[in-house]
């Protein structure tokens, strides 16, 4: 490259020569700045134990092992635009009322006897529930059971904060008023299909404040004898606002999806970006050439354009995987792509 004189001047004036930039402004594809990674959970629950015993929840306001990517580590996030972070609190415990823009859920791993409060409503964990807690509702977490409680925790602040829309507060007191009876947005709108006609859609988010295992259970059941599903995702499943039929939160999709024993995927890429959540079985995901071998409660991130292909190794058991992209945004962006893609190795 030549250094005329004449270039380095240019930075002093607030200008740059754009013919030096071009081929990384406008790739001829996008190259995710995220690489594949498995977060193995029999490294990660000792970690999770460890914290629990040594920092107390007044030293933390919440007790989280955030899974960074190797890659995107400051400011830390698990794919380019979203976040993963593993959660526990133990009994007796709670976590201080907040809010934050940024919308959130929880995908609950281990343990009962603990609820989150959003917005004045009690939503309670069971392992395999989904928990939503939409952007600015107020939360705070209790737990009254007899053992550690530990989930996934998912948030978009990546993208909130790239689009420097983040604003955060502390409630007053450590912890909310219970305003409306427990579990009341998931029992409303438990069936999707009878809505409460008296109420109208508020926001954008679905107004099911938990989606519980045994209701995912109960349609892959009702689904098993016909259902052929998607040769990339076998029977896949998204959950979805009863009021559009959309997905979940505005910039989150999330999906739960059982491979057959012995499923082998075919390959495909989209610009989405994903972080997958092993609920049960075993298997291994192919993301651009490299293996990422899982285990039930492991993590995984596959990057946006990334090929990758999923394999249920196991012969006998099915696998289940729980997840959850940013489609919503690059749909609504009109930046959604999908094609088949080999991921070799
Ligand atoms: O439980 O409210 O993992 O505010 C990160 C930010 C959990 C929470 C996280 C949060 C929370």
């Amino acid at each position: 490259m030549t250094t005329e004189p004449v270039y380095d001047e240019l930075p002093r004036h607030g200008v740059a020569p754009l013919w030096r930039y071009y081929g990384n402004l406008f790739p001829a594809q996008p190259r995710s700045r995220a690489v594949p990674f498995v977060w193995a959970w029999h490294d990660m629950r000792p970690h999770l134990l460890h914290f629990s015993k040594t920092l107390s929840l007044d030293e933390a306001e919440r007790r989280v092992l955030m899974l960074v990517n190797p890659a995107l580590t400051e400011p830390p996030a698990t794919v380019n635009t979203l976040y993963a972070g593993l959660q526990v609190i133990l009994p007796g415990e709670t976590a201080q009322a907040h809010r934050h823009t940024s919308n959130a859920f929880r995908f609950i791993i281990e343990g009962s006897g603990a609820w989150t409060t959003v917005d004045g409503e009690r939503v309670h964990m069971s392992p395999g529930d989904l928990l939503l807690t939409p952007g600015w509702a107020w939360h705070d977490h209790t737990h009254a059971g007899d053992a550690p409680m530990i989930w996934l925790d998912a948030l978009d602040y990546p993208l909130v904060n790239a689009l420097e829309a983040g604003f955060y507060e502390k409630y007053p007191e450590r912890l909310q008023p219970v305003t409306r009876p427990d579990d009341a947005g998931s029992r409303q709108f438990l069936h999707g299909r009878l809505n409460p006609a008296w109420q109208s859609p508020q926001g954008p988010n679905s107004p099911v404040t938990r989606y519980t295992w045994a209701e995912t259970e109960r349609a892959f059941d009702a689904i098993a004898d016909s259902a052929e599903g998607s040769d990339v995702d076998g029977i896949v499943l998204e959950y979805t606002n009863p009021w559009t039929g959309g997905p979940v939160m505005p910039t989150i999709s999330c999906r739960v999806q059982k491979l057959r024993p012995g499923f082998e995927g075919a390959g495909r890429r989209h610009t989405a970006s994903t972080i997958f959540h092993v609920v049960r079985g075993e298997g291994a995901t192919i993301v651009d050439g490299t293996r990422l071998d899982w285990a039930q409660h492991d993590t995984f991130a596959v990057p946006g354009w990334a090929a990758y292909r999923h394999l249920n190794t196991s012969t006998s058991a099915d696998a289940v995987l729980f997840s959850y992209s940013d489609q919503p945004v690059m749909n609504a962006l009109g930046l959604y792509r999908c094609e088949p893609a080999d991921p070799a190795a």
